[in-house]
């Protein structure tokens, strides 16, 4: 019967899952309880790892087909609890700290983006000089929402309480979040403008520490380029733009860590599941790609 059966393993790319072999640990977090307009992120971490399973594997940017040099180890999903963020956030914390003590790269799958600061606190245990890069349409710098500091819409303002964050994209926020996005962070929070050369270098400035954690709430994109997210901003970032700038943190800084969050796909419409995949793939390319 073997005849009958796909041969395309279900992990991230459809490698072959070698622990031993991989040196990026990639791990589906399928949670969604706390968002506030549109729904579905559950859904994100499987339908970005269908749509990577149909990626060509050759990067043209880059001339190599580097899956199988990196190597990719898919994880099972992790258990949500829905009723409890905060029980998430930890869970996220312990499963990305096991992956960081392995000496592999974390690549966290959302869900939606109030599993960030459990990514980033394991990662900071292991690099002290740690800085997040955050690219998101939004803040996320409510202290605390619908009875929640796990609120996705509160994920920066935990990951500020220790570590320097410098975010891009940003292009909507509350009047609470004004008091702090255009006062004390003002000079680590750019907008969506377009990132020229020298805009993308103005940022690299901003990140203070050698090792960098990056994390992608796909709603930063333009909703042309990412249409399936919980809140579609219009005005958003171009995928070169996006690209050049990670090529240029890959370049100058160390990638520690990733996480990519808020697809909640659109049934028939696979246009942002499958550039959520190749974002993640050339974000390892760009993380990992000649480094020791
Ligand atoms: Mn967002």
């Amino acid at each position: 019967m073997k005849l009958f059966h796909s041969n395309t393993p279900y992990t991230f790319l459809g490698v072959e899952n070698d622990w031993d072999k991989a040196k990026v640990g990639v791990l589906p977090v399928p949670y969604d309880s706390t968002s506030s307009y549109g729904t579905g992120q559950r859904w994100g971490p499987n339908a970005i790892i269908q749509a990577s399973r149909q990626l060509e594997l050759y990067d043209i940017e880059s001339r190599a087909d580097f899956s199988q040099t990196l190597g990719f180890f898919t994880f099972p999903e992790l258990m949500c609890s829905k009723k409890d963020p905060a029980r998430v956030v930890k869970a996220v914390e312990e499963s990305v700290d096991e992956i960081l003590k392995a000496g592999r790269f974390p690549l966290t799958l959302g869900g939606e983006h109030s599993i960030t600061p459990g990514a980033v606190r394991a990662a900071r245990a292991h690099y002290r000089d740690l800085c997040v890069l955050h690219i998101d349409a939004h803040a996320d710098m409510r202290h605390s929402y619908e009875e929640t500091e796990y609120n996705h819409a509160c994920s920066m303002a935990r990951c500020r309480e220790i570590v320097p964050v410098v975010s891009v994209g940003v292009r909507s926020y509350s009047q609470e979040e004004a008091d702090v996005v255009e006062g004390k962070y003002k000079d680590f929070i750019f907008d969506a403008s377009p990132f020229l050369p020298k805009r993308i270098e103005q940022i690299l400035n901003r990140l203070s520490g050698a090792h960098v954690y990056v994390s992608i709430d796909i709603d930063a994109f333009d909703p042309s380029i990412m249409p399936a997210v919980g809140t579609p901003e219009p005005g958003g970032l171009d995928w070169y733009e996006v690209l050049s700038l990670l090529r240029r943190v890959g370049a100058k800084k160390r990638i520690v860590g990733a996480d990519i969050v808020e697809l909640a796909p659109i049934p028939g419409q696979p246009a942002s599941d499958f550039a959520c995949a190749k974002l993640a793939y050339k974000l390892c390319g760009y993380a990992l790609n000649g480094k020791k």
